[in-house]
């Protein structure tokens, strides 16, 4: 495998230093619609928030783990135990970040937990140095394409009216979910009325190898790429199906870190990985592995689960890393929230890019009043 780039050296060499207060909050926002998959319908975002305050600056972490374990086995729940108990110990003021992170590797698993504390810390980082996160990092300032991710819908003519929607807003790529029962007719149908729109399909894991022939038929619709058609954890099996379609598959649930991603391009797995930062267990973690794509011929894009705006500018952030090619699944905040709890939020360009904000660290800030008003749950753990 190719050597992979480093990043900075400051992560090797300055200590995180003493942070003055740390809190675990649990914010729920309802969602502009419901959003359907093959695994669950979500009706609102509850989300476990890492909050740090020092000399006057705050910080965010935002866990990307939903209360249930039905898209990854991490939980609100799970994360806040590992984080209090497990997680949270390990942070030392003499320790640089990347041996926290070393630290972190003893715990086997929880990504999503260990993305959430990773997350605050960088935004703090970032924010004591004045800089954007992006620029913290080295990586270099650039307008990211932007896809959308449409869930399941009631109807083909309610998904039709989506995707128009989409279209009409500039969005670069269209995902469309599908499952078991509503897939073939409703890809066709989309690739009917859209015969040029860049368009792929998510399945979520609903599919088997024997549902191989059947997926195959998908092949017609010229998609840019099918993502995760198999099991959440699988990668031998997908590179089976891969041998049997022209379309490409994206992997997706069944990447947790690099050597995922190792054995996927190894076995042919998939031609495209998506890479969500909470779940391989960081911003860190992401750029890596987006580099392991590049060099290895694999376009990588930024995933999302649907964020509140704390995640989503952590995402931006992140898409500036080299790697990451294809446009994600960061879409505007009028498309998950009436009213989310940061400013600014995140909107497309008429050419649908959208900017990395400006300021230090995510770029976001939190409005507390609006915080008071989806908080759940707060608590100070450090
Ligand atoms: O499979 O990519 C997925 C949202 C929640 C859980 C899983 C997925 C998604 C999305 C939406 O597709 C991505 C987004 O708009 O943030
Ligand atoms: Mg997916």
């Amino acid at each position: 495998m190719p050597e992979i780039e480093t990043l900075p050296d400051w992560l090797e060499k300055e200590p995180i230093g003493a942070i003055e207060k740390i809190e675990l909050l649990t914010v729920r926002l309802p969602f502009v619609a419901p959003f359907g998959t093959s695994v669950a319908v979500w009706n609102c975002k509850e989300a476990l928030l890492v909050r740090m305050e020092d000399h006057g600056l705050t910080a965010w972490g935002e866990c990307v783990a939903d209360p249930d374990p039905f898209y990854a086995s991490e939980t609100t729940s799970t994360a806040r135990h590992m984080l209090k108990d497990f997680l949270l110990p390990e942070l030392k003021p003499g320790l640089t970040l990347a041996a926290l992170l070393r630290r972190f590797d003893r715990v086997r698993g929880h990504q999503m937990a260990k993305a959430a504390l990773e997350n605050a810390l960088l935004d703090l980082l970032a924010k004591r140095r004045g800089l954007p996160l992006h620029t913290l990092l080295g990586f270099q300032p650039r307008r990211v394409m932007s896809g959308i991710s449409i869930g399941i819908q009631e109807t083909i003519a309610k998904l039709l009216e989506k995707v128009e929607e989409a279209t009409a807003s500039g969005y670069h790529r269209v995902k469309m979910k599908i499952q078991h029962g509503q897939d073939v007719e409703w890809v066709e149908a989309v690739r009917k009325r859209f015969p040029d729109l860049p368009l792929m399909a998510d399945a979520n894991g609903d599919y088997s190898l024997a549902d191989t022939a059947h997926l195959a038929r998908l092949d017609d619709f010229a998609l840019t790429m099918i993502e995760q058609p198999l099991s959440y954890h699988d990668i031998y099996q997908h590179s089976l199906l891969q041998a049997q379609l022209k379309t490409p598959l994206c992997l997706d649930e069944s990447i947790h870190d690099l050597g995922d991603a190792e054995a996927a391009i190894a076995l042919k797995s998939c031609r495209v990985i998506n890479i969500k930062q909470g779940r391989v267990g960081g911003v860190l973690a992401a750029a890596k592995m987006a580099r392991l794509c590049a060099s290895n011929g694999i376009p990588a894009w930024s995933g999302g689960m649907d964020e509140t705006g704390i995640g989503r500018a952590l995402n931006i952030q992140l898409q500036a890393a080299p790697g990451f090619i294809l446009p994600g699944d960061t879409s505007e905040t009028s498309r998950y929230f009436h009213e989310d709890i940061v400013e600014p939020g995140v909107f497309l360009a008429g050419d649908g890019f959208i900017e990395i904000p400006p300021g230090p660290g995510s770029g976001v800030e939190v409005v507390p009043e609006r915080l008071e008003r989806y908080l759940l749950h707060r608590e100070q753990v450090g």
